[in-house]
């Protein structure tokens, strides 16, 4: 089956890929508007940038800040989703027309989202999650390597299914980037057919992250910005392809990533 794709639309004044740039309700709807002309399967919706050291929105700044995008892309009938760690802005999204709830904490961060995105039939994506951002980087330590990160994303599914999240509605991400060191996120993604044994759909995203930059930095270390990464993002995307637990990518470059796919599905004909 084709790889999903899902376009990443930060309504936020600070998310470290594109921070700023579709930070007004116009400007973000005319963003995923381009990205869903571009090919994206679903439009990921976000109002709280969730960078490494970033404060939290208020709840009203956020709600502020996705609804009304929500509203207008569910109007055009594109399939939304709405990234959130809140069971309020889960539940308004979705009454403005969200499809999908994309909780990067995996239902950690706010004991009411499960059983609100229960009473929904929304998706729901629970993402591999330790802290929020500002002390994330406290928590990097996976003794057992990707293992931890499939035991605790089994722990997530237990909780959401108790909660009465159907498992047909419930998409798995190893959480890239997320109190994890580089080495670590390239070792999850060596090694991301581990999660195969959860028995769910897998979306990963690595797009434009910070342990790209390292990669690429600079001889004195200076890491590459986050514009400047995008063809690492696609070599990274078309590496994982060849995975049979990949079920879909969360990327900020669209027209890039259908290439990519475009050109390897021609190949493997
Ligand atoms: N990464 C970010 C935000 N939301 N959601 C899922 N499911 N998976 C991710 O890897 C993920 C996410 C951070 O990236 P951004 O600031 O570019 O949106």
């Amino acid at each position: 089956m084709a790889v999903v794709v899902m376009g990443v639309v930060n309504v936020t004044p600070d998310s470290f890929s594109d921070g700023g740039r579709w930070a007004d309700t116009d400007a973000a709807v005319a963003h995923a508007r381009q990205l869903v002309a571009e090919g994206a399967d679903i439009v990921d919706v976000g109002g709280e940038s969730t960078r490494p050291g970033a404060t939290r929105p208020l709840v009203s700044e956020e709600l502020d800040r996705v609804v009304p995008v929500i509203e207008a892309l569910a109007a055009d009938g594109t399939r939304v989703s709405v990234d959130t760690m809140r069971a309020e802005v889960a539940a308004a999204a979705v009454a403005a027309g969200a499809a999908w709830v994309n909780d990067v904490s995996g239902g950690l961060a706010d004991p009411a989202m499960l059983a609100t995105v229960a009473a929904t039939d929304a998706t729901y994506v629970a993402m591999h999650w330790r802290a929020h951002s500002d002390r994330m980087q406290d928590f990097t330590s996976y003794p057992r390597g990707v293992l931890d990160v499939v035991d605790e994303l089994r722990d997530r599914i237990e909780a959401a299914r108790t909660a009465g999240i159907g498992a047909e509605r419930l998409v798995v991400d190893p959480g890239i980037g997320f109190a994890k060191t580089a080495a670590t996120n390239w070792e999850v993604l060596a090694r991301l057919d581990e999660l195969a044994v959860l028995g769910h759909r897998v979306l990963v995203g690595v797009s434009r992250k910070s342990f790209l930059g390292a990669l690429l930095a600079d001889p004195d270390g200076t890491p590459r910005p986050p514009l400047g990464r995008d063809l690492a993002s696609h070599a990274v995307t078309l590496a994982l392809l060849d995975r049979p637990c990949l079920w879909g990518v969360r990327v900020h470059d669209v027209l890039g990533t259908r290439d990519v796919l475009s050109a390897w599905e021609r190949v493997k004909r």
